[in-house]
């Protein structure tokens, strides 16, 4: 395999320039126009891109040498029988008219004068048209960045505006210090040489046969070294000077502000790492690195911190089981209705006596009828009347956060405890049946549910929900709102209280319940006046028929 040796090209100036970047490791696979090192002297950074494609097999240069044309940067393997010697014309172009201290090295278009046209000159000061200088094209190049703007002072070097062809990103320095009076163009805008880019006020401006050129920042790059007339792929890619925009206060090359734009990173949140604080390419790849991390640290993009993933196993013995699909759904059903909707929670302590004596009344007709009757299917048909009498807890926010649709019938779900997690089956129009019904309907849906018979349709269509946990124990709970349900109600164990009766204390079977609801939907009035009804309905159950 053919071995070329890829020298330092020319940079445009005799003196040794310092390595600060070396942008390849041995083994890499480069394309022509990768950039190899990065090269800066005290006036400009320069990136010195790869005349050729091609694998690098050694590197004979370190970050801190000293380096001048011709010297050995890199040994590349397989590397193309390309131009690997730089192309002196579009090397001058790029790496020397950053100042005007080397007006020699300056390209022959580059020394028009048409390209810095003095104007309104006055013994103090004068107004001078900036133009675009020979980019090292004739072909219009978008304008991608403006970096000054009117009434700004800008320093010699610092950059007015960033071009972009489909082959470079080329920044253009001030070919003077003065003050930006008006500007000429936008971003978005395409420009050439010689379109006017704004308006300089020079100080002390010598006549304009003495004014200098503009001259370009950088060039751009040929794609193939079939091209050796055209700028070659050699050919180094000035980087940016320091510039005085705050917002553009940046330290970077023009590869790496490409790429910054390309992945939508404001450079000026990055720190460099480079010297002076120069952003490099892997600054970008590691902030994006850190922004995926934290993203990653919080709720699906909300900010919200994530709980820390911890190895228990450093705690003791762990088994670690896969959720089961059922359990992952009420898991993301739940968190979603936890961070959607503002839940309130009301509690009130029912007195069911006289329907639970009642209740002990049906017994010897539930074993006729082979129908087991507890509590619920009361708390099931008082709360269907609550929701008639109380329309805004049958209701549901629509999702455009503008209306709210109010429901003509009655269907009540109930969350059914199962060996692989809860289903919430729904009774329909509940309102129109009878307590046996309901009671009947209850236990054929959770014996459904706890042998997974259960389809997609009996779980759809809930108004509300009730969740009882009264026949597992504890004195009351919060019960999370089956969204886009606006209420739900929490039933849990009824226990045996002394309650005043205005003479004594009497013992008196009390409900405990709780509704959690959607304060986007419902009131604290409106839920106050709901339970009151549902309590009034279950602590007289006659008033069930009426
Ligand atoms: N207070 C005291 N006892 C109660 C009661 C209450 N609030 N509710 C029911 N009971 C009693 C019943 O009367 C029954 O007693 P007997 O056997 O002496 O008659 C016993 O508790 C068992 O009732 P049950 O569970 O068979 O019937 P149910 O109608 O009360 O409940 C169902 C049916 C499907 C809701 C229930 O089986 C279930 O799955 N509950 C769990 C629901 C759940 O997980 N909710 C939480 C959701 S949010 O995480």
């Amino acid at each position: 395999m053919s071995k070329q040796t890829i020298p330092v090209p020319d940079i445009g100036t005799t003196d040794p320039v310092e390595v600060i970047e070396i942008s390849v490791k041995v083994g890499d696979t480069v394309k022509a126009e990768d950039s190899l090192i990065v090269l800066e002297s005290d006036k400009a950074s320069m990136e010195i891109p790869s005349p050729t494609a091609g694998k690098i097999a050694e590197i004979r240069v370190k970050v801190g040498d000293k380096v001048k044309q011709g010297d050995a940067i890199l040994v590349m393997e397989g590397a193309a029988e390309a131009s690997v010697a730089p192309a002196p014309e579009a090397v001058k172009a790029a790496a020397a008219p950053k100042t005007e201290s080397a007006p020699k090295e300056s390209t022959p278009a580059a020394e028009k004068p048409a390209e810095s046209k003095p104007a309104a000159a006055t013994a103090a000061s004068s107004i001078e048209t900036i133009n675009v200088p020979d980019i090292g094209s004739s072909e219009k190049v978008d304008v991608i960045e403006v970096n000054v703007k009117p009434g700004q002072q800008i320093a010699e070097g610092d950059t007015m505006i960033v071009l972009e062809s489909d082959k470079a990103s080329m920044e253009i320095p001030a070919p003077k210090a003065g003050i930006v009076r008006a500007l000429k163009l936008k971003e978005g805008d395409r420009v050439a040489i010689g379109s006017p880019i704004l308006e300089l006020e020079v100080a002390g401006t010598p006549s304009p046969a003495e004014a200098p050129a503009a001259k370009p920042a950088a060039t751009v790059s040929a794609p193939t070294a079939a091209q050796p007339t055209q700028p070659s792929a050699a050919a180094p890619v000035v980087a940016t000077q320091k510039t005085v925009a705050a917002t553009n206060d940046v330290y970077a090359g023009p590869a790496v502000r490409k790429f910054a734009r390309e992945m939508g990173i404001d450079l000026a949140k990055i720190n460099g790492s480079g010297p002076k604080n120069r952003v490099q390419k892997d600054d970008i790849k590691s902030f994006v690195r850190d922004l995926i991390e934290k993203r990653g640290s919080t709720v699906a993009g909300t900010g919200i911190p994530a709980v820390p993933d911890i190895d228990f196993a450093q705690f003791g013995g762990v088994d670690i089981q896969p959720l089961s699909k059922l359990h992952k759904i009420t898991a993301s059903n739940m968190h979603r209705s936890w961070l959607n909707v503002p839940h309130v929670t009301q509690f009130d302590d029912v007195d069911i006596s006289e329907l639970e004596d009642f209740r002990g009344t049906l017994k010897a007709e539930s074993e006729k009828r082979g129908v087991k009757i507890s509590p619920l299917p009361f708390l099931l048909k008082a709360s269907a009347l609550a929701l008639k009498a109380h329309p805004k807890f049958n209701a549901s926010l629509l999702g455009d956060g503008e209306r709210i649709a109010y429901k003509q019938y009655v269907h009540i779900g109930l969350a059914v405890d199962t060996p692989v997690g809860l289903v919430v089956p729904v009774i329909r129009d509940v309102d129109r049946k009878s307590i046996w019904e309901l009671a009947a309907e209850t236990a054929t849906l959770a014996q459904q549910a706890k042998d997974r018979k259960l389809k997609p349709s009996d779980m759809q269509g809930g108004c509300f929900t009730i969740s009882s946990l009264g026949s597992i124990g504890g004195l009351g709970f919060t019960p999370i709102i089956n969204t886009p349900e606006v209420a739900i109600l929490g039933v849990s164990k009824l226990t045996v209280k002394p309650v005043w009766d205005g003479k004594n204390f009497v013992p008196r079977k009390m409900l405990p319940l709780s509704l959690s609801y959607d304060h986007r939907a419902v009131n604290g009035a409106d839920a106050g006046r709901f339970f009151t009804y549902l309590n009034e309905l279950l602590s007289d159950i006659r008033r069930l028929v009426l």
